[in-house]
């Protein structure tokens, strides 16, 4: 039975990693950090079933910045695969708390490389790199031979880590990969991250519950893809014979603006009565032109997405429209 490691493993990735590695035949542990609510609400249906929690999915409490604990959960699991996906992931705050970002981010994911140089037995790390390496790239589409350009903390936390983990890599022969992944979203995406902000607004607003939607940069671009096709490609990523970097990404960049109107036209309402531009949602810097080409991942590994920027954003309304519209406590 394969075992693998989740950091990050009660997130958005970390869940659906969770359930992909379990049905491809896994043990699967997870790095928890102490907080004061138990509430694991993407794990929740993994949690509560007596036949996967403590039998192949098992929860450890460790800290990034604890090196001790992780090293100990290390030992004690031995894990064949490491998904490396904890951090601080929002871009906007990581100016309002740019120490810690960088903390867990950048300080993190060397500790963490520094523990795998010392383990006995042979492991495969992934390491959820993001195209924010990118910042102001001088190339459109983005690979993996774009140099790096952040503009944010976030961005310069996730460059520092990439590319120490290719120095790790050559030196002293680690398997360990980088991600390089672009927005991928899914039904289980922070509220305060864009998609899920207006998806859920307007769900919310065509129930009642919700007035208006104040958002920042409406014609800021990304290229967004669905979140189920990037741990697909994280998990190909450790199949693959040699460790190497990976962009996975659609191609395709869109608009807040665009997701605006999909998300209303799911819910059947006219945005421009609910939808207003807050300063307190811009960012004091924003990258530019961030777009992938993920040939290389579609030619070693054969990813591809198989969502459409469309049918994602029409399933994450259609979602929230009907868990808001479910009663305290009725099932799902
Ligand atoms: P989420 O924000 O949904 O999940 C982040 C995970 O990291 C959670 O399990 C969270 O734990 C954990 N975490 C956050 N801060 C700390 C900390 N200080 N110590 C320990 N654990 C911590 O992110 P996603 O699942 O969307 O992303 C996974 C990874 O991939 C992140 O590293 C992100 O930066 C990166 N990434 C994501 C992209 C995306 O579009 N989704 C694109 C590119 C990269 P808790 O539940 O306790 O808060
Ligand atoms: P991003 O995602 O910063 O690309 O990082 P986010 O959804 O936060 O922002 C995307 C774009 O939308 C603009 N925007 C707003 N964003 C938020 N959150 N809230 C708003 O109200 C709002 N209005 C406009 C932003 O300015 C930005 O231009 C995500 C994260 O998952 C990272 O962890 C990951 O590394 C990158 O994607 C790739």
């Amino acid at each position: 039975m394969p075992r693998a490691l989740i950091t990050g493993i009660t997130g958005q990735d970390g869940s659906y990693l969770t359930e992909l590695l379990l049905e491809h035949g896994y043990d699967v542990h997870g790095v928890v950090r102490r907080t004061s609510s138990l509430g694991r609400s993407r794990l929740d249906h993994l949690y509560n079933d007596p036949a996967i929690y403590g039998r192949r999915l098992f929860l450890h409490y460790a800290e990034l910045d604890d090196p001790t604990t992780l090293r100990r959960v290390l030992v004690k699991v031995a894990p064949d695969e490491i998904y490396h996906l904890a951090g601080q992931s929002h871009v906007g705050l990581s100016f309002e708390i740019p120490e810690s970002t960088c903390e867990m981010t950048a300080m993190g994911t060397l500790r963490l490389l520094e523990m795998i140089r010392d383990l006995k037995n042979p492991v495969r790390l992934f390491h959820a790199s993001s195209s924010e390496v990118f910042g102001e790239p001088s190339i459109v589409p983005q690979d993996e031979a774009t140099p790096f350009a952040p503009v944010n903390p976030y961005g310069c936390a996730k460059a520092f880590a990439s590319h120490m983990l290719v120095i790790y890599r050559r030196t002293f022969g680690l398997f360990a990969c980088n991600g390089i992944m672009f927005n991928h979203e899914s039904p289980r995406r922070g509220e305060n991250f864009v998609t899920r902000k207006i998806c859920r607004a307007a769900a919310a607003i065509k129930l009642g519950f919700q007035k208006e939607l104040l958002l920042g940069d409406t014609t800021s671009q990304r290229d967004w893809g669905d979140a189920r096709d990037y741990i697909r490609g994280m998990w190909l990523a450790l199949q693959h014979s040699k460790p190497e970097d990976f962009v996975f990404a659609t191609g395709e960049s869109h608009s807040v603006q665009e997701v605006v109107e999909l998300a209303f036209q799911t819910v059947e309402l006219d945005w421009r009565k609910y939808v207003k531009q807050d300063q307190r949602f811009m960012r004091p810097a924003e990258p530019h032109r961030l777009v992938g080409n993920a040939a290389k991942a579609r030619r070693l590994l054969g990813w591809a997405p198989k969502t459409t920027f469309a049918q994602l954003i029409a399933e994450m309304t259609q979602t929230d429209l009907e868990s808001l519209s479910r009663r305290p406590g009725e099932e799902a």
